[in-house]
């Protein structure tokens, strides 16, 4: 990047006016999911500073504990997750709502009824909240017919009639990278002037990594295809150069850099956990989007991650998703091992 050029640059597109540039396309779009994006903007730039000042502030860890003015401090998560949910009902663009930290949907009230329904897990990664590892925010983003009261079933359907889906990552910088179905583009707050500039435009995944992203700690109880092609990531049959091995333990700064350099991210079934651990709807299916949005590929194990029908809100799914041609070779190795 060239960091002189760009300083002089005056003329900055910003997250907002891509969005309608992109409305502009549709004639008939009434301006609601650019709304509804400035909403979810709105909860990122919040969840940014909360977790930017989480050390200071002492936000990190004490859901349940009192501060010194005897007000009680609420966890990352759960302030995450609230912010998000008043930002969306309010945006009076919503309809129904799952986020990873309530049990059961929300349903919007009447009065602020719009036609999106928004999957999102408000703060993934917490495990690495307490020491300041790359945390983020994922969402996807579903259309209900006009006039339709929405319900669970809305949201039961595949991944491929998602309308947009994106994430936040909260890391050295605030990134937020978002399809609404054509490409891919990355934007990056400026804190200086509270907008999101792209920074990213076309993301485009290279069509093969030399980087391999899994928790191998997990490696005794995976299945066969996946032990063979960890394997052949790190000794090569064909005489090719290992694959590095990368693994932060926050989906989204593991698939953010799988988007940039290429590689595979991987969170498969073993014995323990068949299912795996990502929930489908705001984890597999809003990355899965992004990646295929991108040139690559993902996969469960059995099927294109994006066409699997989830019977429940909170379900789980083993996911490989990356570099087209590194989750072919995934697919191969099920096809011939009969998995
Ligand atoms: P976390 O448990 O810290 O919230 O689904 C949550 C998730 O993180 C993902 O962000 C991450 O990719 C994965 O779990 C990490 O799981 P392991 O610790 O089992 O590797």
């Amino acid at each position: 990047m060239d960091h002189a050029a760009d300083a002089q640059r005056t003329d900055l597109m910003t997250l907002t006016r891509h969005v309608l540039n992109e409305q502009s396309k549709h004639p008939e779009a009434r301006g609601d999911l650019t709304i509804l994006l400035n909403h979810i903007v709105l909860g990122c730039k919040f969840v940014c500073s909360a977790v930017n000042k989480a050390g200071l502030a002492k936000l990190i860890g004490l859901a349940g504990e009192t501060n010194v003015q005897g007000e009680e401090q609420k966890k990352l998560d759960v302030l995450s997750n609230q912010v998000f949910v008043k930002a969306l009902t309010s945006s009076g663009r919503t309809n129904v709502l799952v986020s990873e930290e309530d049990e059961e949907a929300i349903f919007v009230p009447e009065k602020l009824r719009g036609r999106y329904c928004v999957v999102f897990d408000p703060l993934d990664g917490s495990s690495n909240i307490d020491c300041g590892v790359s945390i983020g925010t994922i969402f996807g983003i579903y259309m209900l017919e006009a006039g339709k009261a929405g319900t669970v079933d809305d949201l039961l359907k595949a991944g491929t009639s998602m309308v947009a889906a994106g994430y936040c990552m909260y890391g050295s910088s605030c990134t937020l990278v978002l399809s609404t179905g054509e490409d891919v583009n990355g934007f990056t707050l400026d804190p200086s002037l509270g907008e999101f500039i792209l920074t990213h435009p076309h993301i485009r995944i290279p069509e093969k990594g030399k980087i391999y992203s899994v928790n191998e700690g997990n490696a005794k109880n995976w299945d066969e295809p996946t032990t063979k092609f960890v394997e052949k990531a790190k000794f090569p049959e064909d005489g090719s150069s290992p694959k590095s091995l990368r693994y932060i333990g926050s989906m989204v700064a593991d698939v953010h850099r799988t988007l940039l350099y290429g590689g595979i991210f991987m969170y498969p079934a073993d014995k323990k956990s068949p299912n795996g651990k990502l929930r489908v709807l705001y984890e597999v299916f809003p990355m899965s989007f992004l990646v295929e949005k991108a040139g690559g590929q993902a996969f469960t194990g059995k099927q294109r991650a994006l066409e699997l029908v989830p019977k429940k809100i909170h379900e789980r799914s083993p996911i490989f998703l990356g570099s087209y041609d590194d989750v072919e070779e995934v697919k191969e190795l099920y096809k011939q091992y009969g998995a």
